[in-house]
């Protein structure tokens, strides 16, 4: 194996330019830093449903890089799509400016969303996607007339990013309790994760719709007139895969219409086809009135994230004299135009190869070979839906996240990519996966698991 220990750099002395083996001034995002610099995990190319790892061995890519990948890796049109686009127009402004692929592609991209959903306003990202949507939500109350509806109300255990209004509506600690002074304004409903009630459910669990309630709670507490918009994952994917109880997303849209609150899907994870359908909104018939999405827009490959709002919330913006900018928000990068001809590449390819409904085709082999994990030491859940799934383990006495995390070591040294969040270990591989790699993902997994302290 390559030397990519981390390496102090001699006193004085400025860094080698190109040094690959000194691991040290890179500050790795939600990653053990210290752990990953005594023993790097290299990823150094991508085809199809492999990563090769810096060793040369081959990574089955349980997890579509993370979550965004849905066409798997190094998809020609997408890869020529970008290269062309580079060498064809690199950049062009996007305040007061256009270029055609930007429009091509929202174009193309609201013919995914259910009739009323017609406009979209790009990001660079999940968290970008959030933070635009929140917004949204808030000046569209205004723009009504409805300015004393400042309140958001998010989910416990919801992840929406790492920027301030997402981790303000985000229900995971770690992400929270330093910031605790500018998270204001919110509230948050109870999330949905039932064990007593509802382990080892296949698709969506059968208890639970009663969750949603807690929203009538706080309108309560607070009064309607204080609360702009709910934002949940209708699947919840960081926080462990948790799957929307029979009948939960329905009565949440039922709860925001009778008030007059926004109801706002984080469809990041969910968005694309990772459920089986397009987007979770065609998985579960309950249409929000904003979807948010990133990660499958670009497969990945490019940072772009999408938010779709309701034909009349764009509309309430569409006032006052003509030069006069609408809404006062928007990334140097929103919809820049190699983003954007790679969005297009990737819509090609979901529609030439069907990807967007391949979850479904292999959602009961998938489901029965994850369920098939169910009587395996430590395992106290299963849980899947779409081409996503979860199991479940207990912690170790004292040491949470460690059990699962041994795991995940294990598994790259057996030549499969996983995730774990806590003692989850949660997948979601590609939607061009086979059901002879679906095998070799949980053969492998089976093994680990059977053996893991
Ligand atoms: N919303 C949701 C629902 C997400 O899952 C974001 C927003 C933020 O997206 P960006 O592009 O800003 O990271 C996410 C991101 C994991 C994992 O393994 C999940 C995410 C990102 C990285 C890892 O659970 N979700």
């Amino acid at each position: 194996m390559r030397e990519l220990k981390a390496q102090p750099a001699e006193a004085g002395s400025a860094p080698a330019r190109g040094a690959t083996n000194n691991l040290d001034a890179f500050w790795m995002p939600f990653t053990a830093n210290r752990q990953f610099k005594k023993a790097p995990r290299m990823l150094v190319a991508a085809e199809g449903m492999h990563y090769t790892a810096a060793d040369g061995r081959k990574i089955l890519d349980g997890t579509a890089g993370l979550w965004c990948c849905n066409a798997g890796h190094a998809r020609p049109k997408i890869v020529e799509a970008i290269a062309n686009q580079a060498r064809e127009m690199d950049y062009a402004p996007g305040f007061q400016m256009g270029h055609p692929k930007v429009f091509e592609l929202a174009a193309r991209l609201v013919t995914y969303m259910p009739p009323g959903i017609d406009h979209v306003f790009f990001t660079n990202s999940g968290s970008e996607s959030v933070e635009t949507g929140l917004k949204i939500a808030l000046a569209y109350q205004r723009a009504i007339g409805q300015g004393s509806r400042f309140r958001l109300i998010g989910r416990e255990r919801g992840y929406h990013g790492v920027n301030f209004g997402g981790i303000s509506v985000g229900g995971i600690v770690p992400n929270r309790k330093m910031f605790g002074t500018l998270l204001t304004g919110v509230d948050h409903i109870r999330h949905t994760h039932d064990l007593e009630r509802n382990a080892f459910s296949r698709d969506q669990p059968a208890h639970g719709a009663e969750f949603a309630d807690d929203l009538e709670k706080l309108v309560a507490l607070h009064d309607a007139s204080t609360i702009a918009a709910v934002i949940v994952e209708p699947l919840a994917g960081s926080t462990g895969v948790l799957v929307p109880p029979k009948g939960y997303l329905e009565k949440l849209r039922a709860i925001c219409d009778k008030h007059g609150i926004l109801l706002i899907f984080d469809e990041v994870i969910t968005g694309f086809g990772r459920l089986g359908k397009p987007f979770a909104v065609d998985r579960f018939g309950v249409t929000p009135d904003i979807v948010l999405t990133a990660k499958g827009v670009t497969n990945g490959v490019i940072p772009m994230g999408a938010v779709f709002v309701k034909k009349e919330i764009y509309e309430a913006f569409m006032h006052g004299p003509e030069h006069m900018i609408e809404f006062f928000h928007g990334y140097t990068y929103s919809g820049n135009p190699v983003a954007s001809a790679a969005g297009i590449a990737t819509l090609d390819t979901y529609e030439e190869e069907s990807l967007l409904s391949r979850g479904s085709e292999l959602a009961d082999y998938w489901a029965d070979g994850l369920h098939s994990m169910k009587d395996l030491p430590h395992v106290i859940d299963v849980r899947n839906c779409g081409l996503v799934g979860a199991i479940e383990l207990e912690p170790i006495a004292g040491q949470p996240t460690k059990r699962a995390f041994a795991a995940f070591l294990e598994a790259f040294e057996k030549g499969i990519l996983i995730r774990t969040t806590g003692d989850i270990i949660a997948l979601s591989p590609p939607l061009i996966i086979e059901k002879s790699e679906i095998d070799i993902l949980f053969d492998t997994l089976r093994g680990i698991l059977k053996t893991l302290a």
